[in-house]
């Protein structure tokens, strides 16, 4: 999705770039504002901007419509901010903007593995399982997966040359998150992105492992001393990998 001015865009624009856009009411008057925690807007009175309402709209359905919607027609109606949609975000173009790495991003923390064709990045301020899930969402990549075992060995030298460099603190250092998880009451442990272990890869758990300690471990982790999978609980703090596929964010030309 391209970062563009909402401001500017005609709906027929926006539309093409496949999302809705929301922006939100204060009291009675819209004026475009923070839309989720990922996109950010200036404020900006709706008075300013060309709006095209869909028929009978704003209505504030039972009082409670603050945010806009942009519909597959163009216009506009207001809806409970509770609702899900695909939504744009927009950045600015500037002057002397950094350029995209071979990761296809401006952060240079990822790096490329041309024996994988993937990019990884360590991070090194532990988060629990959920948190880490969404902190590599927002950079356009995923908790990292195992697909092979040269994988699993790059992923491992990773974690041993970063290790020195992982923040101190009150918490288990001898393990990173990875991108998998336990769905069906830990009958199957799948990947994020919907295959089992197997599937992926990998599968190489821990001696007595997944051993659903406590009753209470959906998620895994790879541990350093041997390198191999153990099951974890929610609230566990742990560094993690996020990988990315060097195509998954824009391309230099969306910049020009
Ligand atoms: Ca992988
Ligand atoms: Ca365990």
């Amino acid at each position: 999705m391209k970062f563009q001015n909402v401001r500017a865009l005609e709906p027929t624009k926006l539309r093409t770039l496949g999302g809705a856009a929301i922006v939100h009411r204060a009291n009675t008057r819209f004026s475009v504002k923070q839309v989720s925690d990922r996109c950010f807007l200036p404020g900006t009175p709706l008075s300013r901007i060309p709006v095209w309402w869909a028929p009978g709209e704003p209505d504030n359905a039972n009082n409670g419509e603050d945010c806009l919607l942009m519909l597959p027609s163009g216009t506009l109606a207001d809806v409970n901010c509770t609702r899900v949609y695909p939504y744009v975000c927009y950045r600015k173009k500037k002057k002397n903007m950094p350029a995209l790495n071979a990761c296809g991003t401006v952060d240079n923390d990822y790096n490329l593995d041309s024996r994988t064709n993937s990019c990884y990045k360590f991070h090194t301020t532990p988060l629990i399982w959920t948190r880490a899930f969404v902190a590599c969402a927002r950079e356009g990549g995923y908790l990292a997966i195992i697909n092979s075992e040269l994988e699993h060995q790059l992923i491992r030298d990773l974690y041993n040359k970063s290790y020195s460099s992982i923040i101190s603190g009150n918490y288990n250092r001898g393990a990173i998150h990875l991108g998998y998880k336990s769905f069906e009451h830990l009958s199957l442990w799948m990947t994020i992105h919907g295959q089992t272990l197997k599937e992926a890869g990998f599968e190489e758990w821990s001696e007595g492992q997944p051993n659903h300690h406590d009753g209470d471990q959906d998620y895994v982790t790879l541990l350093k001393d041997d390198g191999l999978l153990d099951d974890t609980g929610p609230n566990n703090l742990l560094p993690f990998i996020c990988e990315k596929d060097p195509s998954s964010l824009l391309a230099a030309e969306d910049f020009s």
